[in-house]
């Protein structure tokens, strides 16, 4: 079977990176994105055994930089069958009347926008062709808002919204459309989120077994080898312990 074309952003680290080691042995060439370089190429250096694997290096925010660099793909790499929007996090966590309009900024710009630019360059080929599938990363933060999650919550509901009106629109043209929803993965989420604080990243995780990236990457190859007429829509995944967005068992 000849292999399908994944482009999965956000590769250089937790659930992206994951996947792309999952779907390298899994019949899959892979165009991977990043803003970290050095991460790009130790990672393509790796998965070199397994299949083919294309790197670019940009920031999912700069529209500019994603129309260069996507409509300079090599003929070969241009059919993408499969889009994975997976860049994005968390930038800060504070009630919203101290919140830092930077971390606004950062997360409406790379979780939202720079979903929609990478989209925008991907669809009309899958139009074209009439295939493909969209696999776009929300987060339990979609679908609750928790206390100082504000704009994180609010990028992750737009998320959603535009998980579902890409599935609407894409209909007539039998493009597959899906969003995973997760809870607790311990990636560099965390870390992210409060700014290199590795005591209070860590603290996220204290008394409970979370998810791991592989286990998204599960969830992600499975939904992108349903028969063709299978579309999973929309999964929620947590760890065990947890049950809502702040709902979790801790051991103590
Ligand atoms: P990581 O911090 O480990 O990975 C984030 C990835 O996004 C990195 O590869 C990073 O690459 C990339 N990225 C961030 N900003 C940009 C940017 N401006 N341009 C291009 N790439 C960017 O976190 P996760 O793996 O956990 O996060 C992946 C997705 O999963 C995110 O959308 C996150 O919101 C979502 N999620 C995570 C959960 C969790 O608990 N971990 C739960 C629910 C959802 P680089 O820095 O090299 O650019
Ligand atoms: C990551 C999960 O609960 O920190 O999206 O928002 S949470």
């Amino acid at each position: 079977m000849e292999k399908r074309i994944a482009f999965i952003t956000g590769a250089t680290s937790g659930i992206g990176e994951a996947t792309a080691k999952l779907l390298s042995h899994n019949n899959f060439k892979l165009i991977l994105c990043g803003r970290r370089a050095d991460r790009l190429a130790a990672l393509s250096q790796d998965l070199a055994i397994h299949t083919e694997v294309l790197t670019l290096t940009f920031d999912v925010r700069n529209q500019t930089a994603v129309i260069q660099e996507l409509r300079a793909l090599p003929e070969a790499w241009k059919k993408i069958d499969v889009l994975i929007n997976n860049a994005g996090n968390a930038h800060g966590l504070s009630p919203i009347q101290n919140g830092d309009a930077n971390d606004w900024d950062a997360m409406m710009d790379i979780n939202v926008k720079g979903l929609l630019y990478v989209s925008k360059e991907i669809m009309p080929g899958m139009v074209e062709r009439k295939s493909g599938h969209i696999v776009n990363i929300g987060s339990i933060a979609g679908k609750e808002v928790y206390a100082n999650g504000n704009v994180y919550c609010a990028s992750k509901a737009a998320v959603d919204a535009i998980t579902q009106g890409m599935r609407i629109d894409l209909n007539p043209f039998g493009i597959k459309v899906t969003g995973i929803h997760p809870g607790m993965v311990e990636t560099e989420f965390s870390l992210v989120r409060f700014k290199g604080d590795t005591e209070r990243a860590s603290n996220v995780y204290k008394g409970v077994e979370p998810l791991k990236p592989q286990d998204i990457a599960d969830l992600i190859l499975f939904t992108v080898t349903r028969p063709a007429h299978v579309v999973l829509a929309d999964m929620t995944v947590f760890p065990l312990a947890q049950a809502s967005a702040t709902l979790v068992k801790r051991q103590s």
